[in-house]
């Protein structure tokens, strides 16, 4: 790599775009997915090294006018959301995959928070939203954006995961990348108004106890939800990491069921009615429900079981160097706060405990950590959460003893990861 001799703004961004493809080239003959930092600090330039002044020090960098909002480093380029095109037959009605093997924390960032839509994502302006409660109640009541805004706000850090998340895998192992595999998941931190304040200030009957969440998309999905879901902990919020929900997201208001199957935190939500009755409406019968193997299907299924999954190594991270490694990964449960994570190099015959981030959140991501000696052999990478009501996280076999293989949804069973003697991971079924 040669340094430029009169570097402008413009010649110095394309010198270091040359230098990123020809490190991320080399990285990638070598393991797929080894790119961005670990190649390009196998390419540095020794000149720009400590205690050298590297070129990029010697000049002005960009002003503050250059990026009235601010996107990631175009090194940083490769962590995006992924879809797989074969999967559905539009886009439209699809989904794509958090890159949950890049994030660092608990928190998705925004523009990573994988999405899901039945009939896409529209653009509304919020002047003509509108949000209705009807049915059992003293006082139907429109609202428009501003009267939810003048509600106190609460704020909670929830995961959402899709109840189809690791739902390719129940016959065996099929998609070889954690953002595949565990990807329709995502955690931010939702600013809204409980939907109890809500339901109070309308008056729900005594003989309201289902309520039934409608989307304004054109799908216009809906799911019935029991009252008293509502009542606890369920939250109406117009934000997501600090900034209005992203469109994708559901913008400008969303349904939040903390530790409830994705599809139910309707987006674009325009009504909610009250009933004393369930609906029964596509998504909670056709879809969304699990058929066991003596033909009867599980419905209703609406908490998410505790869950867990290594995150690096993983397909995407091979395990680069003998020696010690670190492990890591997230777990959550739908039930509450995450109470242990156990980790295995050697396919679950032997577990250790894992190390808990704090803080340590009620139905919201966990990250954990742990150190495994590589000495090149072949390794079977497990992990296991149980959360704070005792549940412990199932291996596939047992989750099919119940649940036999029919499913698509609620798979939470161990994952497994193969490191081979090259260190390049796969994903493997065990037994
Ligand atoms: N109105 C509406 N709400 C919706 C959907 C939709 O298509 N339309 N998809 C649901 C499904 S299946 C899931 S998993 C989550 C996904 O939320 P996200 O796109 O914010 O990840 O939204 C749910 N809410
Ligand atoms: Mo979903």
């Amino acid at each position: 790599m040669q340094r430029p001799s009169a570097p402008s703004s413009s010649g110095r961004r394309r010198f270091l775009k040359a230098g990123a493809g020809m490190a991320a080239g080399a990285a990638a003959g070598a393991v797929m997915g080894r790119t961005g930092a670990a190649a390009a600090a196998a390419e540095a330039d020794p000149t720009t090294l400590p205690p050298n002044v590297p070129w990029w020090g010697q000049y002005l960098g960009d002003g503050v006018a250059a990026h009235p909002y601010g996107m990631p480093s175009e090194f940083e380029a490769h962590v995006v959301r992924r879809n797989v095109p074969w999967l559905t037959a539009t886009t439209e009605s699809s989904v794509n995959f958090t890159p949950i093997h890049e994030l660092h924390g608990f928190v998705t960032p925004n523009g990573l928070c994988f999405e899901r839509h039945h009939a896409g994502a529209p653009s509304l302006n919020p002047a003509d939203f509108r949000f209705m409660i009807n049915g059992l109640v003293d006082t139907p009541k429109i609202f428009t954006l501003e009267d939810i805004l003048r509600f106190p706000p609460v704020s909670r850090f929830h995961f959402l995961e899709c109840a189809a998340n690791s739902g390719m895998e129940w016959r065996g192992a099929q998609l070889n990348g954690v953002q595949y595999t565990h990807g329709m998941i995502h955690c931010v931190q939702y600013t809204g108004v409980p939907l109890k304040v809500v339901l109070d200030q309308v008056g729900v009957k005594p003989n309201g106890t289902w309520l039934m969440a409608e989307g304004g998309d054109a799908s216009g999905m809906n799911r019935s939800i029991p009252l008293e879901k509502a009542m606890d902990d369920a939250i109406l919020a117009y934000a997501m990491n600090g900034e209005m929900l992203r469109p994708e997201n559901g913008y400008p208001l969303r349904l939040v069921l903390p530790g409830w199957e994705g599809n139910m935190w309707v987006k674009w939500i325009r009504r909610i009615e009250v009933g004393d009755q369930p609906w029964f409406a596509r998504e909670e019968t056709s879809k969304y429900t699990d058929l066991l193997a003596n033909g009867k299907a599980r419905y209703f299924t609406w908490e998410m079981d505790a869950k867990s999954v290594i995150t690096g190594p993983c397909p995407e991270k091979p395990v680069l160097r003998k020696g010690v490694n670190q492990i890591k990964g997230l777990a959550w449960s739908g039930r509450g706060k995450i109470k242990e994570v156990h980790v295995s190099t050697d396919g679950g015959r032997n577990w250790m405990q894992a190390r808990l981030a704090t803080p340590v959140l009620d139905k919201c991501l966990t990250c954990f950590n742990a150190e495994f000696d590589w000495d090149g052999g072949e390794v079977l990478l497990q992990s296991r959460a149980v959360d704070e009501t005792g549940y412990v996280q199932p291996t596939m076999q047992a989750l099919q003893e119940v649940r036999g293989v029919n499913s698509i949804y609620h798979n939470n069973s161990i994952q497994t990861w193969l490191v081979n003697k090259s260190g390049e991971v796969e994903n493997v079924r065990l037994g």
